[in-house]
């Protein structure tokens, strides 16, 4: 068994990856120092958690000699590279691996690794429900966030084997890896995103591209062969490859042959259902169904398990998510929707009149190439938060938008005005959220608790609490 008896290990990072990364390298035997800049309460109360089973703690710095001394280190995936302690840490040519990779060396089992920038988590939720419908016991975490699985490391702390990890990773935790193998490799899609943390698109899909590295002859990718960026990165590399998409290219995967969601992984062609039949909203969830149809093949299921596993999959919250419909408008909490890709196919997604609410923290993303879904749906556009007025800047003109320099409380009543029977207001931001929350869950529950209170009152504004918000701009009255 795997030991780290008489080995140091530095984390860098005490939040949940941090803290499940200790938790491993203590079980396993190792001697652990942890260190955040933070010195909160929660943070405090990890630490004294951590220290209790033997680690060593120190909130509000990072002692650079004792992290670079370690054997290894461990660093958490929200913490930037150009960080002091990163560079410091590059400067004395010191290593470090992402959480991750650490969690990866205590696996026991096979590995799904499901990334891409858009429908990671619904695909990777989808890959363990199609498995657990066969039968299959399967430990599911890693980038997904707490409502869904926990840091790749607390699989690794299970007792029991699985019959497959799935973990869902990011760019970041990508970046820093180094054995990581998965035995199925998903990539849902690739676009622009990140791009306040990363100089170019080109170095966000190099990391991307690093769910390839150690792949070798047996390695299985089920990629999107409709996505051409997703195609470059694949190009030439080790394994056999697997393809879903829109349309049949002939090559083994999964695709709609019509409205049928059809399996085809080695010549045998085999019905899972009509599109009608996914319970998922949305036409982006058919290609993460279809992804999920492949891997979970792949893993074993049979077409039966895969079959029922997506007619009874339900929506994810924060994804496309109804929360609220009543006086002929429904409320859409698509919060998690942080870059223009994903809010563009779910504007995509909706018949009937649209209200979409645009904006939140700026990512430097170009909004523009939301103007022709948005021109397709006929939408209207409220645009808030930080980003609000380049979105502003990029619509204005092209698509009937308007500019809200309030909160979100006074956006979301600027909406129940607008809102006449047959609206679908839609949350898809395309943005991320700390503008204004701590997180896109906290988002989209705010939206979820105004749009109800919205929905239960006869005037249709939420929560009536403020009457500030602009009047509707002369774009927004054409
Ligand atoms: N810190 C320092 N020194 C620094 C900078 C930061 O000590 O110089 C500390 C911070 O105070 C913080 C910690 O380092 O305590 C960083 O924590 P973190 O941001 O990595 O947060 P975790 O709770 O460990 O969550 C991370 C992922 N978060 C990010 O990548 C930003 C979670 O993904 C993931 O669920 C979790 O690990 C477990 O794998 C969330 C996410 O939004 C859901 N991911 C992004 C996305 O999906 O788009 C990438």
């Amino acid at each position: 068994m795997n030991t780290l008896e008489g080995e140091t290990v530095a984390v860098v990072g005490l939040a949940a990856s941090g803290r499940a990364a200790a938790r491993l390298a203590l079980e396993k035997g190792g001697e652990v120092h942890v260190s955040d800049l933070r010195t909160d309460t929660a943070t405090h109360a990890s630490g004294a958690e951590l220290r209790a089973l033997g680690a060593e703690v120190d909130l509000g710095e990072h002692p650079i000699d004792r992290i670079a001394g370690a054997d290894t280190v461990v660093v958490s995936p929200g913490i930037r590279p150009d960080t002091p302690v990163l560079s410091e840490l590059r400067e004395r040519g010191v290593r470090w691996i992402s959480e991750p990779e650490f969690a990866f060396r205590f696996f026991d089992g096979p590995l799904i690794a499901v990334t891409g920038t858009n429908g990671k988590t619904t695909t990777a939720v989808l890959v363990a429900h199609l498995l657990e419908e066969d039968g299959l016991d399967v430990a599911l975490g890693g980038n997904i966030g707490h409502a869904f699985g926990p840091p790749a490391s607390e699989l690794a702390l299970r007792e029991q084997s699985p019959a497959w990890y799935v973990v869902e990773m990011s760019s970041f935790q990508l970046a820093a890896i180094d054995r990581f193998k998965p035995d199925i490799g998903v990539m849902t899609n690739l676009a622009p995103d990140h791009l306040d943390w990363y100089p170019t698109v080109e170095s966000y899909y190099a990391d991307k591209a690093n769910l390839f590295r150690n792949a070798d002859d047996d390695s299985r990718w089920v990629l999107n062969g409709d996505d051409q960026a997703v195609a470059a990165l694949a190009e030439g590399i080790a394994g056999r490859h697997f393809y879903f998409g829109r349309a049949n290219s002939g090559r083994p995967g999964a695709y709609l042959d019509g409205d049928v969601l059809t399996l085809d992984l080695s010549g045998v062609v085999e019905p899972l259902g009509h599109t009608d039949d996914i319970a998922l909203p949305g036409a982006h969830n058919l290609e993460n169904a279809l992804a999920a149809a492949t891997a979970a093949g792949l893993a074993g299921a049979s077409t039966g398990s895969i079959r029922r596993g997506l007619a009874d999959a339900t929506a994810l919250p924060h994804r496309t998510e109804k929360v609220a419909e009543a006086n002929g408008v429904r409320w859409v909490n698509d919060s998690k929707a942080t870059n223009v890709a994903a809010a563009r196919s779910a504007i995509n997604s909706f018949d009937g009149a649209l209200l979409v609410l645009l904006g939140g923290k700026d990512k430097g993303e170009d909004f523009s190439p939301l103007v022709e879904a948005l021109t397709k749906a006929d939408a209207r556009v409220l645009a808030f938060g930080q980003a609000g007025p380049r979105i502003y800047e990029a619509l204005d003109g092209r698509v009937p938008v308007e500019l809200l320099p309030g909160g979100f409380d006074e956006v979301m009543e600027a909406a129940a005005q607008r809102a006449v029977p047959g609206t679908t207001v839609l949350l898809s931001p395309a943005c991320s959220s700390y503008d204004m929350f701590t997180n896109y869950e906290e988002r989209g529950a705010r939206f979820a608790a105004l749009a109800k209170a919205s929905s239960s009152t006869k005037t249709s504004s939420p929560a009536n609490t403020t009457s500030s918000a602009k009047a509707p701009s002369k774009d927004a009255e054409r």
